[in-house]
């Protein structure tokens, strides 16, 4: 199923023409609508002439967060405030909020973006979608609003929270389709389980997991426990929102809707592209935005990107799954960590539920590196061997895929504290910036 045959499965080529009339414009737009960017280029001897096709992108200065919180709230919008709609904002890890403003025609770029992950995804305009992802300043859940209302399907705008009342929600007005965090969905299918509502009463079939990284350990575990088929759907407030791209059936990596969303990866350090396949840093260009463009920004996501086509048709370029930031990597004890592979680890291991907490201290000049994990209800013993064999394994199996030791604390169930939205799986207390 295609939303967009034209555009999703254009010849690399023509997509390369359209990127090209399409950068070009809007680094016009940003020149000359934006004291910010035209600033940037000037220092750089730069002017929009200078911007032929996106082999001239590397020319152009990156953008970074920093940059949206120094001219906050409204120094990076290129058009007239009363040109705006709607604004978003996004709380970012410290400081200000980061804020994003939308004109008309960027919703409906939106929502035609978000329609084709649901699409790509299986959903229909004869579908429910319940969006189980915030509503309000946060662009989980007006973003896949926006987008289930543009296919014809029939939002369930349930937002995050209030759990019983999904689970009915979702069995009475039997949604389809479900969207929200993974770490929301692994707790719904927690739920369901215990609230004894048979799982064949509900006609939920397809979920969007996004937001926050994830694993194929736990999209495994997500659709087991809901039964259904869970695609990743990626997105950042600062480019637009969720629907940057989604995955296709083929589940292939995820592909970007790059008309709207040029992807570059660059090396973090060096700040050069890196050749096709290889893992770096994603940056984007909008293409096509108004109210608030962004050129060259640096996402801190890294992954990889693939240009051959799909089985599904698509030619549109294809991300691996978000490996982590390039600003979360934990250096423990000189060690790069990422918090994913801590998870993978623990998703593979059967006694315990996918609920962790990585906790990382400084004591007498020496980093500590703490992982709480929770054991299963069967697995749950009084019995100290058994609890002290468990330990030993996870210690083990930990160590050999990250390098370092932790100290593993073995916690009883349900008790990390379930997450609603993005779940917080990492607390660093060495403040070392
Ligand atoms: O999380 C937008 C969104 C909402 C995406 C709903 C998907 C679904 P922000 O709050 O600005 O926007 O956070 C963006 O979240 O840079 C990634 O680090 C992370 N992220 C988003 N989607 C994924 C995903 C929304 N599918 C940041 N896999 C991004 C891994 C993701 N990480």
């Amino acid at each position: 199923m295609i939303w967009n045959k034209t555009i999703e499965c254009m010849r690399r080529e023509e997509m390369q023409k359209l990127q090209s009339v399409r950068l070009k414009r809007v680094v016009e737009h940003a020149y000359h609508n934006t004291s910010f960017y035209r600033g940037r280029m000037q220092e750089m001897g730069l002017t929009p002439d200078d911007i032929e096709s996106i082999d001239d992108i590397t020319k152009l200065p990156f953008t970074v967060k920093q940059d949206l919180r120094d001219n906050y709230p409204f120094g990076l919008m290129a058009v007239p405030m009363s040109e705006i709609v709607r604004l978003h904002a996004s709380s970012g890890t410290t400081g200000k909020p980061i804020v994003v403003g939308y004109t008309r025609k960027d919703l409906s770029i939106w929502s035609e973006a978000v329609a084709r992950c649901l699409y790509a995804a299986g959903v229909t305009r004869n579908d429910a979608v319940q969006v189980s992802y915030g509503y309000g300043l946060f662009t989980g859940g007006l973003g896949l609003h926006g987008g289930v209302e543009n296919i014809g399907g029939t939002v369930i705008p349930m937002s995050s929270g209030n759990t019983q009342k999904q689970i009915q929600l979702m069995h009475d007005f039997g949604a389809k389709a479900l969207a929200c965090t993974p770490s929301y969905a692994l707790f719904l299918g927690e739920t369901i389980k215990e609230s004894g509502i048979p799982r064949k009463e509900f006609q939920l079939k397809i979920g969007l997991f996004g937001a926050e990284p994830w694993t194929e350990n736990m999209r495994r575990e997500i659709e087991e426990s809901l039964g259904i088929k869970a695609y990743d759907i990626y997105g950042l407030t600062e480019i637009i929102g969720p629907g940057v791209g989604c995955e296709c059936k083929c589940q292939h990596g995820t592909h970007l809707w790059e008309d709207h969303f040029l992807p570059e990866i660059i090396d973090p350090n060096t700040l050069q592209p890196v050749k096709p396949g290889e893992p770096g840093e994603l940056v984007f260009t909008t293409l096509t935005k108004e109210g608030m463009p962004m050129i060259r920004y640096r996402t801190r996501d890294l992954t990889s990107l693939h240009y051959e086509k799909c089985d599904c048709g698509r030619t549109a370029v294809r991300m691996d799954r978000i490996l982590g930031r390039s600003d979360d990597m934990l250096i423990i004890r000189g060690v790069n960590v990422f918090p994913s592979q801590v998870e993978s680890v623990i998703l593979e291991t059967p006694e315990f539920e996918p609920h962790y907490l990585i906790i990382v201290d400084r004591v007498n000049n020496t980093d500590t590196f703490q992982i709480q994990v929770e054991v299963r209800p069967e697995y749950y013993t009084d019995e100290m061997n058994k609890i002290l064999a468990l330990k030993k394994k996870i210690t083990a199996q930990i160590q050999s895929v990250i390098g370092i030791q932790p100290e593993i604390k073995i916690v009883e169930p349900h008790s990390i504290e379930r997450s609603m939205g993005k779940a917080k799986h990492v607390i660093d207390n060495r403040k070392l910036v």
